[in-house]
């Protein structure tokens, strides 16, 4: 039977890597963000693989999480997988030179976010007795870097969450696992350098970072383990990249 997925942050990187393949893989899926043309190039891309619905909402609003999962068409209200990818880091600075609204954005965005969606799905897999978790975390969850403060932060959060879901929810068969990737070649760095993309650049020269459907790769081998096997976590690198502070750059 095809299964449904739910993913957030599906307009780019690692989410919209992960929908691709999915729907090469003949899962349904919901696909979520906020920017709405990207959504809608996506769904009309994807729609030839496989049923596809788009919701657009902020995931930091808990309003507009509710009203838009609450406004799910019928076919695509049963939903069997949730990819919590929606997230990002907002500046790199010290914690005494640190923006309040980007301390808010990350702490809204990444943790907050990540919980209202799951909220608001989390009932109707406890009636299936049956779906799966996937968490987005990041090597930020496990490392604490200079500068990195509320975004390790609410990465480190992220990780408690994943593993509060697997205690809280096991006796409902849900799954649930968290991906920690080091440095994925995305939209991440421009978002956390506020556009600058000459800056957001230099974080993937020198080396081969990993690519978003490296990660979507494991997620889908996440999801495809048979029922009775469940990876806790998985902690990803580029070849090149020890630690979050040492990387082999030519
Ligand atoms: P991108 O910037 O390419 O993608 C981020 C996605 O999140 C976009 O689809 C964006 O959609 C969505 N998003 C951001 N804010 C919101 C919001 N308020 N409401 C709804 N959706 C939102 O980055 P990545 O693909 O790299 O990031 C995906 C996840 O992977 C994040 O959780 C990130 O922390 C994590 N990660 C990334 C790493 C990297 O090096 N790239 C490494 C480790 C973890 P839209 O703007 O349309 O709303
Ligand atoms: C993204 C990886 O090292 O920039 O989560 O925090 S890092």
């Amino acid at each position: 039977m095809r299964k449904t997925a739910f993913i957030t942050g599906a307009t780019s990187g690692i989410g919209k890597a992960t929908a691709e393949l999915f729907a090469k893989n003949n899962i349904r899926l919901i696909l979520c963000g906020r920017r709405s043309e990207r959504l809608d190039k996506l769904q009309e891309l994807l729609s030839d693989l496989t049923e596809v619905t788009t919701l657009q909402f902020d995931v930091s609003k808990r309003d507009e999480v509710s009203a838009a999962i609450a406004s799910l068409p019928d076919k695509f209200k049963n939903i069997d997988i949730l990819i919590n990818n929606a997230g990002n880091a907002h500046g790199l600075s010290s914690i005494q030179d640190g923006d309040l609204d980007d301390w808010d954005a990350m702490l809204d965005i990444n943790v907050k976010g990540l919980l209202y969606v799951s909220k608001a799905i989390i009932p109707q897999m406890i009636k299936n007795n049956d779906g799966f978790i996937v968490n987005i975390g990041s090597i930020a969850a496990k490392e604490v870097y200079p500068n990195g403060n509320v975004y390790c932060a609410s990465k480190h959060a992220v990780d408690a969450l994943n593993k509060a879901m697997r205690i809280d929810l096991n006796k409902y068969n849900i799954r649930v696992s968290a991906i920690h990737p080091g440095a994925v070649e995305t939209e991440f760095s421009e978002v956390r350098f506020k556009g600058d993309t000459e800056k957001a650049k230099t974080v993937y020269t020198g080396y081969k970072a990993l690519q978003a459907a490296d990660i979507a790769d494991i997620i889908h081998f996440v999801i495809t383990r048979p029922y009775h096997v469940n990876i806790e976590d998985l902690v990803v690198y580029p070849s090149a990249q020890a630690s979050a502070t040492i990387m082999n750059k030519k």
